[in-house]
């Protein structure tokens, strides 16, 4: 029941690149235009970056530390901002940009008067479409980045024999890219992105059924052709030793088999991932099917003048899982700040990894988007950062373990780029992304994992902070130098500084990373001693506190924020994605949550998207579904593009992860050791359905509902385990074999333990 929504369509070209339709296969990506007699399809490779890996921590900052930390405890932060600058920043400030590898751009002898046009980018088989009619002829292409086979195609086919001529080529800006051709039907463009960057090379190769084909100096020209397939491979130094032979290899490879045979891989390898979760908003009734008919600019359009559309919500959902499926995949970089699509040479930020929430945000539906390998790269950069950052904790701080700060790029980068204060002199980011591995650790129960992987990078994270903490006068542990990423604080002495000790982000972090420690540690039967400084060091971190306007300080002390409507809320990252403050079961702490989120929006806050995707999440923790829906609603009213990319602005994709998440989160959550299902249900998605989803714990949910209130969830297990589910209205559990669960309701809950490979039915108990 429902209509699925899980394509874009248009119809006409793209002419901008905010909606040309993103493609990709984790490392290798396109934004295709689909124009009509000439086709440009913008290429990127993922570890492109430009320039080679700098390091270089600065070696007066251990000297500094101390009288930094005075002064931030004395109440003279710009004092300490002026040292800190001086003395901690990296040599040189910033590292190079992300950038894109080129075009590929087609030009066609004919399609004239094109009519029909329309296309697709169809979510679910992760090919776009193009189709049109020219002079009575039917033209057809297929564009898709194959995982598979690592390698991107556009397939031109016409209904008439031979009625394909056209050009192809690769180019990249002047002066850069040198195009040859190292093989029959084949160009080849090289380079080196930087001094000491990596050296790139891209290869296209066109195989045709009938007509001709000719390489003449930066073009394939190809004749009278009844169709073409065009391949492109892009490789670096990164990867392997010779870019050029490798991209070779992968074309020639890919050009050896039958054409169907590539989509079909490319169609399997795609759908057997993202079918694994779909969601269906509202019914399909003749509104939403005409909705779902229209060019998703227009329905975007539409939506934004404020009508409902709940299957466009659906999409964004999906359109997420798409995303990362294409900007993330084993093997590949993470996604940065525009997941692997950038046109610029110069892009907002690098285009880099920003750690003090967007590179987080990007996974945010990993797990519970039943999407857990493309949370790999995650943990690929994680490990490197690991030891880069064991250098940077001992040469900055004189410290053990590994630190990472606020931004990290294809070097994993560890030290302090950049030279904005209230961004960079912030030790935490290493210490979140750590607990990216115990989360993945939390969602399949995999212990060899956490052994072997997560647990060594959880406690080289902590140990760090076990050298870094300081003790304030009232006997806490905490941070300093640090900030709260990137607001200022109005000090005693009326002073605006970043620079403090113990900012509250980093103490709900250090509880979090503390008891991942805890925990695993017993899981995995080790370090018994640490497992008592951990505890130790965990119950003298200060708690989240309320403060003058009711809300949770954002400091140690209760500073006065100079920007209250900040787009950072990092103070509530104990709400999410952090556990600390369970709302639903600590009303004194949620509702200083609410009034923390009451303060900031009042005073201008969310206006970027990743900041209202964050809110959306918030407010779907609090149980407040008006508000979650709002958000989510204010998100793509006003920060989404035509394709439907987030928009800080400019595009930043951070807002496509972070909105989907919150919509994961609004129908099902698992933190805190508890399920709760339908937490923050929007009127508007009075009925619906959502498959696959997973929850902490290791277990699968499908959910339905009816009438805004839960008709049935069907809750599977391969590992087995306990589950405990919150819910406030009364329940029946019930095993396949329809044998009732006896599982007793109290404090709201239900608690039970599901054998191995079993499959439970819930449903509210009606009379
Ligand atoms: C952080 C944010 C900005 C932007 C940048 C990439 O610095 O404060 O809004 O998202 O990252």
């Amino acid at each position: 029941m429902g209509i699925k929504n899980d394509r874009l369509i248009e119809k006409r070209p793209a002419s901008v690149w905010t909606e040309a339709f993103p493609i990709g296969n984790g490392r290798l990506g396109g934004m295709v235009f689909g124009g009509i007699q000439s086709e440009r399809i913008q290429l990127n490779e993922d570890s492109i970056w430009y320039g080679g890996p700098i390091g270089n921590d600065n070696p007066a900052s251990i000297g500094k530390l101390q009288e930094i930390r005075s002064l931030l405890l004395k109440g003279e932060p710009q004092e300490a901002e002026k040292l800190a600058l001086l003395h901690m920043t990296n040599a040189p400030h910033y590292f190079g940009p992300y950038q894109p590898l080129g075009d590929l751009t087609i030009k066609m002898e004919g399609h004239h008067n094109a009519s029909d046009y329309q296309r697709e980018l169809n979510l679910q088989s992760g090919i776009n479409f193009i189709e049109y009619h020219s002079e009575s002829i039917h033209y057809r292409r297929e564009v898709f980045s194959s995982a598979a086979d690592q390698v991107l195609i556009i397939r031109l086919t016409a209904s008439q024999q031979e009625a394909l001529t056209l050009t192809a080529r690769l180019s990249r800006r002047p002066f850069e890219g040198e195009v040859g051709s190292e093989a029959e039907g084949t160009l080849t463009m090289k380079g080196q992105c930087g001094p000491g960057g990596v050296h790139y090379a891209a290869v296209l190769r066109a195989v045709v059924d009938g007509g001709e084909i000719q390489t003449v100096g930066n073009y394939l020209d190809i004749r009278h052709a009844s169709s073409v397939t065009l391949i492109v491979a892009a490789q670096t130094s990164f990867r392997c030793i010779d870019p050029s032979m490798e991209a070779l290899k992968q074309v020639e490879q890919a050009a050896s088999l039958p054409n169907a045979e590539l989509r079909n891989r490319h169609v399997q390898n795609h759908s057997h991932l993202f079918d694994r979760v779909s969601l269906t908003l509202g019914s399909d009734d003749e509104n939403n099917l005409e909705l779902e008919q229209k060019p998703t600019s227009e329905r975007l359009l539409h939506y934004q003048q404020g009508h409902t559309d709940v299957g466009l919500e659906a999409l964004f959902y999906q359109y997420g899982r798409y995303l990362l499926m294409a900007s993330s995949r084993p093997g590949s970089l993470p996604a940065n700040l525009q997941g692997i699509w950038n046109e610029s040479f110069t892009p907002p930020w690098e285009s880099d990894f920003h750690l003090n929430i967007n590179l987080q945000m990007n996974y945010w539906i990993a797990e519970a988007g039943n999407l857990a390998e493309c949370h790999e790269p995650l943990f690929d950069l994680i490990d490197r950062l690991v030891v880069n950052g064991r250098e940077t904790a001992r040469k900055l701080y004189g410290a053990r373990g590994f630190v990472a700060h606020s931004v990290t790029n294809l070097w994993a980068e560890t030290g302090i780029f950049c030279a904005w204060a209230p961004a960079i002199f912030w030790p935490s980011g290493g210490a979140w992304l750590a607990l990216h591995l115990w989360e993945h650790y939390r969602y399949n129960g995999n212990v060899s994992f956490l052994r072997e992987r997560a647990y060594p990078v959880l406690k080289e994270a902590s140990l760090f902070f076990l050298d870094y903490l300081i003790e304030d006068d009232k006997g806490r542990l905490i941070t300093a130098p640090s900030l709260s990423p990137e607001n200022s604080y109005v000090s005693e002495s009326g002073a605006i500084g970043s620079l403090c000790v113990g900012p509250s982000m980093d103490s709900q972090i250090l509880y979090a990373l503390f008891s991942a420690c805890i925990e695993s540690a017993k899981i995995v039967d080790l370090d018994p001693l640490l497992q008592v400084e951990w505890m130790e060091a965990r119950s003298r971190l200060p708690k989240p506190g309320i403060g003058q306007f009711g809300q949770i300080m954002e400091w140690a002390v209760d500073y006065e924020e100079a920007e209250p409507g900040h787009r950072h809320i990092s103070h509530l990252f104990a709400l999410h994605p952090g556990e600390q403050i369970l709302a639903h079961r600590m009303p004194e702490l949620g509702e200083g949550a609410r009034r923390t989120l009451e303060r900031r929006l009042a005073h201008g806050g969310g206006h970027t998207g990743w900041s209202q995707a964050w809110i959306a999440n918030f407010w779907a923790r609090l149980g407040d579904r008006d508000k979650s829906h709002n958000s989510l609603q204010d998100l793509l009213r006003k920060a989404v593009h035509p394709n439907l990319f987030g928009d800080h602005p400019p595009f930043q994709i951070d807002a496509n992860f972070g909105g989907a998440a919150a919509i994961q989160e609004m129908l099902l959550q698992s933190h805190g050791g508890e399920l709760l299902l339908l937490p923050a249900l929007p009127p508007a998605w009075s009925s619906g359905s959502i498959t696959g989803l997973r929850a902490r714990g290791g277990f699968t949910v499908d959910i339905e509902w009816l009438d805004g209130k839960l008709k049935e969830a069907k809750i599977r297990t391969e590992i087995g385990g306990k589950l405990v589910i919150y819910s406030k209205v009364q329940l029946e559990i019930r095993d396949l074999a329809n044998k009732l669960i006896m599982a007793e309701w109290t404090d709201c809950t239900y608690q039970f333990v599901m054998p191995p490979e079993t499959m439970f039915v819930v449903k509210p108990v009606t009379e």
